[in-house]
């Protein structure tokens, strides 16, 4: 059977879940908030990863819902977290679906979640086609006191571009600079956005962040925080509760 078969029924059969992938504050030791990551249980396809059915979501139009659900599920979980942030990855279809602010604060009062602790995270790509819409939305949203960050940094085009015209609160380098941080090339790479972030008072976040030595060299070179497998994996709502607990 076809996967957007399944996946039509996979709503209402509740066969969706969230991770939450915590975010450290590299100055601080901190954990400060905490990155939500769709997945699929399928009945007859195991656990599905979100690169395999997001983008059938997005042709069929199911992103719409199935988005919506997963930023009230966000922002729930995130109300028994206090003072954490929640990211909740948004894409180019939702935010040219007219509607999607209404969503996010209808998802905002149901949680009792203030919009200074939701952050969305899309990518270049959505900022591509410079429509009118998705200008306004962000707009929007951002005057509603909720931050955007520009997930995958450096894989898109025209990056800096995007960083003049459209408001940006994080940008969130890609894991792929963070890996091969060891080259001489990259490691200037990922230097110099750390510093655009400084001067632009955007706030930089290392993805994929695995090793002791890529945090030293993002600490000592002053990058803000750190996500990936080193600070912890993605988990279960209750085990981010649990790290809070343990590191309070
Ligand atoms: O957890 P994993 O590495 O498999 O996630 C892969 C990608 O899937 C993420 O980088 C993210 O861009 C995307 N993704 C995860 N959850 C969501 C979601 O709720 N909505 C959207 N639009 N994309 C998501
Ligand atoms: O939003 P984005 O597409 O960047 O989603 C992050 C994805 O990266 C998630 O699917 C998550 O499982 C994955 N991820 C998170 N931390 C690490 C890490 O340290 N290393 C690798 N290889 N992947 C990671
Ligand atoms: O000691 P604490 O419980 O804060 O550390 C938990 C995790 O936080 C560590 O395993 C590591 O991932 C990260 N961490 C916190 N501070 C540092 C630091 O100064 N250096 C490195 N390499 N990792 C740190
Ligand atoms: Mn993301
Ligand atoms: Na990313």
């Amino acid at each position: 059977r076809a996967l957007e078969v399944d996946l039509e029924t996979a709503l209402p059969r509740h066969e969706f879940d969230l991770d939450f992938q915590p975010i450290m504050n590299i100055g601080s030791g901190g954990i400060v908030g905490a990155e939500a990551l769709m997945r699929w249980h399928s009945p007859t396809r195991g656990t599905v990863a979100p690169d395999n059915f997001i983008p059938v979501a997005e042709e069929t139009g199911l992103i719409v819902p199935l988005g919506e659900w997963a930023l009230r599920k966000a922002c729930v979980a995130a109300a028994s977290w206090p003072s954490l942030r929640i990211a909740v990855n948004v894409s180019a279809v939702q935010l040219k679906s007219g509607g999607f602010p209404r969503s996010v604060i209808s998802a905002l009062a149901f949680s009792g979640v203030p919009a200074s602790r939701l952050e969305l995270e899309i990518t270049e790509t959505v900022l591509m086609d410079e429509s009118e819409t998705v200008l306004k939305t962000l707009r929007q949203l951002r005057g509603l006191g909720i931050r955007i960050a520009l997930d995958d940094f450096g894989t898109g085009y025209s990056s800096l571009g995007y960083l003049r015209r459209f408001p940006v609160d994080k940008i969130k380098i890609d894991r792929s600079f963070i890996r091969d941080i060891g080259n001489r090339d990259t490691a200037a790479i990922v230097r110099t956005v750390i510093g655009l972030g400084a001067e632009l008072g955007i706030t930089v976040t290392a993805e994929g962040v695995e090793t002791e030595m890529q945090f030293d060299f993002l600490r000592a070179n002053g990058c803000v925080e750190a996500q990936g497998y080193l600070i912890g994996v993605p988990s279960k709502a209750a085990d981010i509760q649990r790290l809070l607990k343990s590191r309070a």
